[in-house]
């Protein structure tokens, strides 16, 4: 694809300071007229690169706008690679848009939003890992996701993900030229060199889209449902977590109906908590729709957290004792069983591994154990201290990962069962073709508006 075809020529212009009133508000003009606009509005005869310039912001009619500082980059050593203009006024809503209606009004257009981010990718000054880079790192939570934001923005990722593409297309030329001059066939088979590199190849990619699932999970966050039997003490518990009096706790059956959400934070990871209406074989209208939305919320879970009353488990059957016939077993969602009330059962608070799960024995009144559940709930979302290395990542990265990785799993296949050079030369194609949608190699325009229309305008 030939970024610049998505060139219109124009010049943009927008407020690319956040809305509201600030000490300072900057209108950001790029494209062949920013010098011309920015001249015209400070009534200087020319800007100077990269110089800071004091000046009066006036209109047609020599009317003083505002004071402030005008910055001048030629591309095509700017943020975009066009020329940019930087107005450096006072923050007022009101101030900042006449600025920007005057740059209109000498040949600059609005800006839409990400333009600026989408013009600097198709000057070919970041590329699309980038850029969502500087969404993440503007829109994330906690620290660490902003020093992972800001990896991605260095190219910490993206260099990672033309490693691979470098060595996909170097097996690509291998495996093609062989098949373009058969009187040199080689027998990939019994070459074994080819299979070798290809296994080599796979490990690269899930390693690294095991740092890009991190690096989504600290960017997006788990979502962990609470669910179980009524009265088991989820309510509890999401207080609890969350240290706020956000459920209605009760002795009373049936309780919570609304499904309450929480965000939180557990040494700056972000976990989404959803506490959801227990789950029995009765109840009225509102809370069997409660169970329902319960249900629905668990199904979208990454990680669920089965409550159980440690003082009743004996009670109810199973081992361990799933509420009625939401089994999380059966689902591929993960999950923990939260043995609570242990203060009831004199049970000290403990984590056992079991098969295919974590249980952990706890009380939320008086919060003895909390500190196990919380260090497991941080281990499952893969917390491991120092973090080196991480960097963020969405979930269409891991999508893209995911299938480069399934091209190259089925082109081994192909050669180990077929030996068919042309059909592994294919999968190594599209391979090649998932890994660029990351970074914008081979990526639709249709892919790239979606991305670009998510940042906000001035960005
Ligand atoms: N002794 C004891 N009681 C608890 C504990 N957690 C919750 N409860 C009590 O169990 C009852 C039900 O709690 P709640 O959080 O509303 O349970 P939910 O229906 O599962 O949301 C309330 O009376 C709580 O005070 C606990 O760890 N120990
Ligand atoms: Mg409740």
């Amino acid at each position: 694809m030939n970024r610049l075809s998505g060139l219109d020529g124009s010049t943009i212009a927008a407020v690319a300071t956040a809305p509201g009133r600030g000490g300072i508000g900057i209108v950001r003009i790029s494209g062949d007229a920013a010098a011309a606009i920015g001249a015209a509005i400070t009534g200087l005869a020319m800007l100077q690169p990269r110089h800071a310039h004091f000046a009066r912001f006036s209109d047609a009619d020599g009317a003083t706008l505002d004071t402030g500082i005008a910055l001048y980059f030629p591309g095509p050593h700017s943020f975009t690679g066009e020329d940019v203009v930087e107005l450096q006024g006072h923050g007022g809503p009101v101030v900042l848009d006449q600025v920007l209606q005057l740059a209109c009004k000498l040949g600059a257009r609005p800006a839409r939003a990400g333009e600026f981010s989408e013009r600097a990718y198709l000057n070919d000054k970041i590329d699309l890992a980038q850029a969502e880079a500087i969404a993440d790192l503007i829109n994330s939570s906690t620290e660490q996701a902003a020093i992972n934001a800001a990896r991605s923005l260095q190219g910490e990722f993206s260099r990672k993900v033309e490693t691979l593409i470098e060595h996909v297309t170097r097996l690509r030329v291998y495996v093609e030229a062989s098949i373009d001059f058969p009187e040199e066939e080689i027998d990939f088979i019994q070459e074994g060199q080819v299979t070798a590199r290809l296994r080599e190849l796979i490990r690269q990619v899930e390693a690294v889209l095991g740092q890009a699932r991190q690096g989504a999970l600290l960017r997006e966050g788990m979502k962990l449902v609470i669910a179980g039997r009524p009265n088991v003490g989820k309510s509890s518990l999401l207080n609890r977590l969350s240290g706020q009096d956000t459920a209605i706790v009760a002795a009373l059956e049936g309780t919570t109906r609304d499904v309450l959400r929480e965000h939180i934070q557990i040494d700056g990871m972000p976990l989404h908590i959803v506490d959801t209406a227990g789950l029995r074989d009765r109840g009225d209208a509102v809370e069997m729709e409660g169970m329902r939305r319960a249900r629905r919320e668990m199904e979208s879970a990454d990680h669920i957290l089965l409550v159980v009353d440690d003082s009743a488990a004996s009670r109810d059957s199973g081992t361990p004792p799933w509420p009625l016939a939401t089994e999380p077993q059966q689902r591929a969602i993960p999950f923990t069983v939260a043995y609570n009330k242990c203060d009831l059962t004199g049970r000290v608070p403990h984590v056992e591994s079991k098969a295919g799960y974590t249980a952990i024995w706890l009380s939320a009144r008086t919060g003895a154990g909390l500190e196990l559940l919380r260090g497991h709930l941080k281990a499952c979302m893969g917390y491991s201290g120092a973090m080196e290395g991480s960097f963020s990542a969405r979930r269409r990265h891991l999508l893209a990962l995911e299938r480069a990785g399934a091209h190259l799993a089925a082109g081994l296949n192909q050669l180990l069962y077929t030996g068919a050079g042309e059909l592994l030369a294919e999968d190594l194609r599209q391979c090649q073709n998932s890994l660029g949608e990351i970074t914008g190699a081979s990526s639709s325009d249709a892919l790239l508006g979606e991305i670009f229309s998510s940042f906000c305008i001035g960005k």
